[in-house]
């Protein structure tokens, strides 16, 4: 047997690749919607600030190649830089007994970082500088949102370092940054002393920093060691409750002259035996992320809903607009009266006289006589059922060129008005739709496509069905065996067929009220006055309309798919490759990797 490799997604894992698949399928979607401008601009119409939430904070930062930003915050002199050096080894940024000393952040980042962070790509809320010496952050002549940025070999890809300055000062231009500061950092390592730690403003900055989902790190700074920390102990649970943090681990810094000269050291966790520099580098970054960014995830989550929802009416939408014009193509060629020509003549023709040769010989004898006894009875029926005028003489081929020319014109009338119907139609459709199909229709020549569906209907290759032949054998031969009385009246029809074939266009035309029946009577000729009379003398006329009627809807049907075809096609024509880019899987797609997301963010 096969051994099979079952690969579990752990819930983490899914969430990742839902928030991957969900950015990429997007980004798919836009470059394929790229051929329709307007329904590319209709979909991701008022998504601006959401795509760009989750294409770059959510998709970068929460799928595996995050980083976290450590913020070491504080009060004024408390020794943030202090810290901030010692954590990298290296004297990066100034420490100095002035207040208010480090005026701008400073970054640090690993090498391969770096170009990011120099580029101003990981924090784009700030102006980045490459950082020369320590002293630069301390200059005041810079923008307020300067960035100064270093490299620290010392730290792994998944950290970045951040000087800032204080979050108390008097100076005002640091509450603004402090802000940003709060917003920048995953983690913020809170630096206080035990003259500061009680600061209502730099409390409150922890506070509002932990409440909007950032990990808050307390570290002692001049911390006094006697008694095994006693008093930095207490100052520091007195912190965390004041800024109603979670217990977690606090780090203390005892207060030592030499950290001027000397940044060389360890910070210790207050209850474990843990530095403070290996604690940041075992932190859970996605954990993190997706902690600080669980807001936005939520906000980014609601709004693709909204996204997916309109994007599924849309398609909707599109695809509702085809059928609505097959409806109104069948509507209006269920008026069409079509008339038997010739072929249908000459199969009614060949079908009586099969029946005919099988009962009767030589029946033709008889036929003829009743063709001469047929016209002053017909002559009457015809004036008193039809109120006809007698006709002017034309020949066969004249009758069947004018009886064609009549079918003609009623598929052009047909046909034009339906043209009325798309263009009216466009004009009031929802500007989307109407925008994709106005563009088609600017393309569609509607005389072109009126001949072509005429010629379809009567041209070349518009013979009768197999079917409807079927149908006619089956009929006649029916007929026959049925109603032995009436044989004679098909034969004497038949008769009739065979001197005018126009003949037969008539009951159709008369019996089914068919539009045009009188001019039907004059281009038929008398021969159809004769025919019609002797059916309905026979009381023949519903059988009669029965055997023709498959044919009359398989002519209406044709007639609306010609409309379809030369019309209404060519119109949706860019509606339909639309529609075909909305339908080829990725809203499926994009609902799964949604889901795959929320079921993550249910979990966290
Ligand atoms: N002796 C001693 N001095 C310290 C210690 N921590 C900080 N200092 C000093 O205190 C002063 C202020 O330290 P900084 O690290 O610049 O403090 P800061 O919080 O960055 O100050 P601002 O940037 O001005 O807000 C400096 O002179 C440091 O050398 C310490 O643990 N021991
Ligand atoms: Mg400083």
């Amino acid at each position: 047997m096969d051994e099979v490799l079952h690969i579990t997604e752990t819930p983490e894992s899914s969430f990742q690749t839902g928030i991957l698949g969900f950015n990429e399928t997007l980004s798919e979607l836009a470059v394929a919607l790229d051929a329709f401008p307007r329904l590319r601009d209709a979909v991701f119409d008022e998504c601006d600030e959401w795509l760009r939430l989750l294409r770059h904070k959510l998709a970068p930062q929460l799928t595996g190649d995050g980083c976290l930003v450590v913020a070491v915050a504080g009060g004024t002199n408390t020794g943030k830089s202090t810290v901030f050096n010692v954590l990298l080894g290296a004297r990066k940024s100034a420490a100095c007994s002035t207040a208010a000393a480090t005026c701008a952040p400073v970054l640090a980042t690993s090498d391969t970082r770096y170009e990011a962070a120099a580029n101003g790509v990981m924090m784009p809320e700030f102006a980045a500088l490459t950082l020369d010496a320590p002293e630069d952050a301390t200059r005041y002549d810079m923008p307020e949102e300067t960035l100064w940025v270093t490299r620290a070999p010392c730290l792994p890809d998944s950290l970045a370092l951040l000087d800032t300055p204080d979050v108390d000062s008097i100076e005002r231009r640091n509450w603004k940054v402090a802000d940003h500061i709060r917003a920048a950092g995953d983690v913020i390592i809170a630096v206080l002393t035990p003259e500061k730690y009680k600061d209502a403003r730099v409390v409150d900055f922890f506070r509002q920093a932990h409440a909007s989902g950032r990990h808050v790190i307390p570290v002692m700074n001049k911390a006094n060691p006697a008694n095994d920390f006693a008093a930095p102990r207490a100052q520091l649970a007195e912190f965390v409750q004041d800024a109603e943090l979670e217990n977690g681990l606090s780090f203390v810094m005892p207060f030592d002259y030499a950290v001027e000269h000397d940044v060389h050291r360890e910070i210790h966790a207050l209850d474990d035996d843990i530095s403070l520099d290996a604690y940041l580098r075992g932190l859970d970054v996605t954990a993190l992320k997706r902690s600080v960014y669980h807001d936005t995830l939520e906000y980014v989550l609601f709004e693709s809903a909204q996204f997916l929802e309109r994007l599924n009416a849309l398609r909707d939408r599109l695809g509702a607009v085809a059928p609505s014009y097959e409806k109104r193509a069948h509507t209006l060629a269920s008026v069409y009266t079509p008339q038997p020509g010739e072929a249908m003549s000459k199969l009614l023709h060949e079908q009586i006289r099969v029946q005919r040769s099988k009962v009767v010989r030589g029946i033709a004898r008889v036929n003829d006589a009743a063709a001469r006894g047929l016209k002053p009875m017909a002559r009457f029926m015809k004036h008193r059922v039809l109120g006809m005028p007698a006709p002017r003489e034309i020949s066969a081929e004249e009758r069947l060129e004018m009886l064609r020319e009549h079918q003609r014109d009623h598929i052009v009338r047909i046909a034009n008005d339906f043209a009325t119907v798309l263009y009216e139609s466009v004009r009031d459709m929802e500007p989307v739709t109407g925008g994709l199909m106005h563009d088609a229709l600017d393309d569609l020549d509607v005389d072109h496509a009126v001949n072509d569906i005429a010629e379809e209907m009567l041209g070349e290759g518009s013979d009768l069905s197999d079917a409807f032949k079927e149908h006619v054998m089956r009929t006649i031969s029916q007929w026959w065996h049925d109603n032995p009385a009436q044989r004679r009246l098909l034969l004497e029809l038949d008769a009739l067929m065979v001197f005018a074939p126009t003949a037969i266009a008539v009951p159709v035309a008369v019996f089914s009220a068919g539009i045009g029946a009188p001019e039907m009577m004059a281009i038929a000729g008398p021969m159809a006055g004769e025919f019609v009379a002797r059916v309905m003398e026979n009381k023949f006329a519903d059988q009669w309309v029965g055997l023709l009627q498959p044919w009359q809807q398989e002519q209406r049907d044709k007639l609306a798919g010609g409309l379809q075809t030369y019309m209404t096609m060519p119109a949706l024509r860019v509606l339909a490759e639309a529609a075909t880019v909305l339908d080829s899987g990725y809203v499926e797609q994009l609902r799964s990797y949604w889901e795959q997301c929320q079921t993550g963010f249910q979990e966290s």
